[in-house]
């Protein structure tokens, strides 16, 4: 742990601010202190990163690898400053110099590098690596623009670029010296060289791939590990020199754009052949550079080459690094000449496989033709796994064809990247138990069998040091004057704030922490909205991405339902409640965007309506991000957790709300079960569908929405408020959400869970009014939370994975 007076900091601090911009803390305006502050960090935490590295570089330790598309980082200056044990005596040193914390902090950009899930976890898993000590470091993209920023015009959602590099990221080092060269295209030959076949790739574009490292400090341990950050340029000069001098400007400045082009976005638009041909280059580019650097590392050690495994262990998130496996046999057979057979035993004990999703859209696949031009060499050994693997099926199976081609990598002119992923890995696993059932009994059943111990689970995670120290500092207060300090270093401890779940003093101090994160948020909307809220209302919250099997909608009509309702009675009495809504939709997800446009115009309405003005309000919060969830979350009393069962692999909002004692109001899917089972069936409210019911109506049939519609007269009553002018707009509006829900027959049973979810939301009106009952309940939550801390599901892929521990 650093060792830090108040007194040097302000010192440091005021040097600082010379150094850089020669200013006082006086002239210094927002954006520079932010910077200097952000510096002198990086003065204090590099000399630590200075030693990890030499220590990795002399230890025989095994080093991790996580490559992910996206880390979905956030803001890192106060995360860091929690992690060098200084945060206090920052906060107070520039509480001297007359500076609000809270508002310089808010200069960094947040980093969005990634949409969801997937990415915030990437995030969540470096902290925890860097924190137990593990030799951990992230692999992934440094792309120019990160998810777009929301706008909401009009109730639509409009995207605007996230051009988040404009005035420089204070925390990367760029390191031009340790780029390598990335081969596209071109062709293959085979020779034979010393009695050997050996592949010749030729003709091929080069681009250099530049990394920018991140330091990603441990907590008080004085470890920091990196996150590398790949950014794609031009080989040699800036353009084609040979172009320019022709007078051909246009072709040179082509060039460098079609480089530059393979780290500017996330998510290039999947609709168009180019779009996912981009896709494709950023995938083998990131993976590609980040093997070549990792091998380099390793050489430098002096070892073998056939003891990487011993010394290396890659971890894949979901199938966009999947390329690493074809990858690395490249380098260890082309550049390393080792033998097809060694070099295969040596890349499967590496790398491992983790799988997010079953959603159809998300399994990756490659048209043979795509992957061939662009990378011919990679095919050829996709090839030869492909070859041997079905080689194998075909020993075991005989010629059970109809299973080889339900295993095949390649098959009908795509190359599937889960089977490349599962056969070249030793490890595959999913990220909830429900979830990696039915990747073991279902989804992947032939490859269970067929791999047997290769699956296995590991229930996703969150940083507590994030989500609970940092989100919510008044919580944190509490739980150390209750329980100590133990917790921060070891999760599990947070159970004993069990004991306290029936102590009247603990509950009152915990009720009025909500009400103070409600009135801050409440302030956030005014100022933002000029919507008034009120922090006494129950502040019901669903923030996430948006997304048909998430079920926004589900929360959406229900709440149309209620103001029906409301307006036919005016004396139901319910409780006030605030539904707030914070999510983006992908750009190209027309019904997904027509959703947020129905949220909005709801939401016009009802907030307009002084009828139910002081019984419901409905706020859309644009722009969801890692920043504005800290905001959102510890103001949160019931956490909307309702995706179709089966369909939400894990979810890890779920558990980023519980810590901060909301309530989950959710469906028995991914995490959701395993937050049950922590809390206790009574300190939760499950409704809906099982996914067994959900997994039957899909393949059987016997689910008719038309039938629900007809004979339930609250479902008509808001179907047809959809395209009959209640709600102000044109008939047309809102054509895709009743397509979806009726002439497509409710893909996600969105109807068919609506009574039994209405009959929950009235549970958790009455419960609320208990507000001592509601108050053991959110205790509960946040005491059992520590399970789902990242450190916990660190340790057992650091175990039973990478064998680290
Ligand atoms: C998400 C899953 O949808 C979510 O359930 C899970 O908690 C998260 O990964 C982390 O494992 N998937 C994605 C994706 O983000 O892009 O497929």
């Amino acid at each position: 742990m650093m060792q830090l007076s108040k007194e040097q900091f302000k010192k440091d601090f005021e040097r600082k601010l010379i150094s850089l911009f020669a200013e006082d803390v006086k002239e210094a305006s927002r954006s520079h202190k932010f910077i200097a502050l952000a510096e002198l960090v990086k003065e204090y935490a590099f000399e630590r990163w200075l030693k990890t590295n030499k220590k990795y570089s002399t230890e025989d330790k095994k080093q991790v690898y996580y490559f992910s598309m996206e880390f979905l980082i956030g803001r890192l200056l106060e995360n860091n400053l929690i992690n060098l044990g200084i945060i206090d005596i920052v906060k107070e040193g520039l509480e001297e110099f007359g500076i609000s914390f809270e508002d310089i902090k808010l200069e960094e950009k947040d980093a969005g590098l990634g949409n969801g899930g997937l990415g915030r976890l990437a995030a969540c898993f470096l902290d925890s690596m860097a924190t137990l000590g593990i030799a951990g470091h992230g692999n992934g993209i440094r792309y120019k623009y990160g998810l777009f920023e929301q706008k909401i015009v009009n109730g639509y959602q409009v995207e605007v670029p996230d051009n988040w590099l404009k005035d420089g990221y204070v925390w990367e080092v760029r390191r031009r010296d340790k780029a390598c060269i990335v081969n596209f295209g071109g062709n293959v030959r085979f020779t034979v060289e010393d009695g050997r076949l050996k592949a010749i790739h030729e003709n091929y574009e080069s681009v250099l791939a530049v990394p920018y490292d991140i330091p990603i400090i441990g907590f008080k341990n004085g470890v920091v590990n990196t996150l590398r950050l790949w950014s794609a340029e031009p080989i040699g000069e800036d353009f084609d020199f040979f172009s320019f001098s022709m007078g051909d400007y246009s072709k040179a400045m082509e060039y460098k754009y079609s480089v530059e082009s393979i780290t500017s976005v996330l998510y290039p638009d999947d609709r168009t052949e180019k779009g996912r041909l981009l896709r494709l280059k950023q995938e083998y580019f990131f993976v590609s550079a980040g093997i070549q650097s990792i091998i380099r590392t390793f050489k430098k050690k002096g070892k073998p080459i056939t003891e990487l495994d011993k010394y290396v262990a890659i971890q894949i998130n979901d199938t966009h690094p999947a390329l690493a496996i074809p990858e690395l046999l490249r380098i260890l057979i082309d550049e390393e000449n080792l033998s097809w057979e060694e070099a295969f035993k040596i890349t499967v004990n590496t790398i491992s496989y983790t799988n997010h999703t079953i959603m159809a859209e998300a399994l990756e696949k490659w048209p043979i033709d795509m992957f061939k031009s662009l990378l011919p060499r990679i095919f050829t050994i996709v090839e030869e796994i492909n070859r041997r693997f079905c080689l194998d099926l075909i020993d075991k199976y005989g010629h059970d064809l109809d299973k080889i081609n339900k295993m095949a990598i390649i098959r009908d002119g795509y190359i599937n990247m889960a089977h490349l992923a599962i056969v070249g890995s030793h490890s595959v696993n999913g990220v909830a138990k429900l979830h990696t059932k039915i990747l073991k009994e279902k989804e992947l059943k032939l490859f269970n069998e067929y791999f047997e111990g290769k699956f296995n689970n590991k229930t996703n995670g969150i940083t507590h040091r994030r989500w609970l120290l940092q989100a919510n500092p008044r919580l944190t207060k509490l739980l150390k004057e209750t329980i100590g300090e133990e917790w921060i270093k070891d999760p599990n401890k947070l159970i004993e704030l069990k004991k306290f779940a029936k102590d009247s003093s603990v509950k009152e101090k915990f009720y009025k922490i909500k009400q103070q994160n409600k009135t801050d948020l409440a302030k956030f909307i005014k100022n933002k909205y000029d919507i008034t809220v009120d922090p006494n209302s129950i502040f019901d919250i669903q923030a996430k991405r948006l997304h048909g099997y998430k079920r926004q909608l589900l929360n959406a009509l229900y709440i149309l339902d209620l103001y029906n309702r409301l307006k036919e009675d005016k004396g139901i009495d319910i409780y006030p409640r605030t539904f707030i809504f914070s999510a983006k939709a992908f750009p190209g997800y027309i019904l997904a965007k027509e959703i947020i446009k129905f949220i909005n115009t709801l939401a016009n309405k009802i907030n307009s309506d002084d009828d139910v003005n002081d019984k419901i309000k409905v706020v859309f919060i644009e722009n969801y991000g890692v920043s504005l969830a800290e905001k959102i979350i510890p103001s949160a009393n019931v956490s909307q957790q309702i995706s179709t069962a089966s369909k939400e692999a894990s979810g890890t909002g779920n558990m980023k709300f519980m810590m901060n004692g909301a309530i989950t109001l959710g469906t028995l899917d991914g995490a959701n079960i395993e937050i049950k089972d922590a809390v206790g069936e009574e300190n939760i409210i499950i409704f809906g569908l099982t996914a067994d019911e959900v997994i039957n109506y899909s393949k059987n049939g016997g689910y008719r929405s038309l039938d629900l519609y007809n004979n339930n007269p609250r479902i008509k009553r808001v179907i047809d408020q959809l395209l009959n002018g209640f709600l102000d707009v044109s008939p047309s509006e809102f054509m895709n959400i009743y397509n979806h829900l009726i002439t497509y027959n409710d893909e996600f049973f969105v109807l068919k869970d609506f009574e039994d979810y209405s009959k929950a939301q009235d549970k958790i009106d009455k419960l609320y009014r208990d507000r001592d009952k509601w108050n053991e309940m959110a205790i509960i939550n946040v005491a059992a939370s520590g399970q789902f801390s990242s450190d916990n599901t660190i340790i057992r892929y650091a175990r039973e994975i990478w064998k680290v521990l």
